[in-house]
């Protein structure tokens, strides 16, 4: 499998803010890589940890955040699924919607894949904000649709893949960087 971005490209957003089996939350995402990697999977790039600041604020405490590029042969379900099944091995119980995790793993894209097509993914995308924390989908949804939103995720990804361009609203992740507020860029910090 090689390494360059095209349709079986994907990239995956890591989170950890509580202690696992494994240890602290750098080690649960650093074993986490591990993990990943085989079975159909390669990786091919991960960015700089980062501390963050739990959202909701004062939700728990910091996270440690990165996002990693992989290329694969599953398809993006077996993914998700294969994703899924890490998070559990390492214990993450989900503690309702944005509660502090062992770990998360969320699929942010794979090569131009908009799921469940243009007019679901916008719907999910302009959710009011009181229904994102309380609805979550119950299938695979491509991009992920929070990830315009998360200095979390997009300063990790600017660490790896700037250019990379959002298939439906055509932002890069520069731009999408870009347009965040101030404040929400300084709170996120190289580990
Ligand atoms: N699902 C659908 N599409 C996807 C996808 N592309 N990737 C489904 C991953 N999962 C996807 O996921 C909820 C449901 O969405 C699952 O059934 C899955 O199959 P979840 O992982 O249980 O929920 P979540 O992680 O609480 O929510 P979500 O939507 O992933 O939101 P976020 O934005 O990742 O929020 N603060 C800091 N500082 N750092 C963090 O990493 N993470 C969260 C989680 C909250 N606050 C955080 C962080
Ligand atoms: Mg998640």
């Amino acid at each position: 499998m090689e390494c360059v971005q095209k349709d079986r490209y994907a990239f995956v957003a890591l989170g950890s803010n509580k202690t696992s089996a494994a240890g602290p939350p750098e080690r649960t995402v650093a074993d986490a890589i591990l993990a990943l990697a085989g079975n159909s999977v390669q990786i091919c790039t991960v960015s700089r940890f980062f501390h963050t600041p739990a959202f909701p604020a004062g939700s728990g405490p910091d996270y440690v955040n990165l996002v990693l590029g992989l290329t694969t042969d599953l398809p993006p379900e077996g993914l998700l699924a294969r994703l899924h099944q890490i998070e559990s091995d390492f214990f993450r119980v989900r503690q309702g919607r944005w509660g502090a995790r062992t770990l998360d793993l969320d699929l942010l894209a794979m090569g131009d894949l908009i799921l469940p097509d243009a007019a679901g993914l916008t719907r999910w995308i302009t959710l009011d904000p009181a229904d994102q924390a309380r609805i979550a989908p119950d299938r695979l949804i491509l991009p992920h649709p929070r990830l315009q939103d998360r200095g979390f995720v997009l300063i990790p990804w600017a660490d790896i893949a700037p250019d990379w361009r959002h298939p439906l609203t055509g932002l890069t992740v520069r731009e999408m960087l870009d347009a965040l507020p101030d404040a929400a860029k300084a709170e996120v910090r190289p580990f």
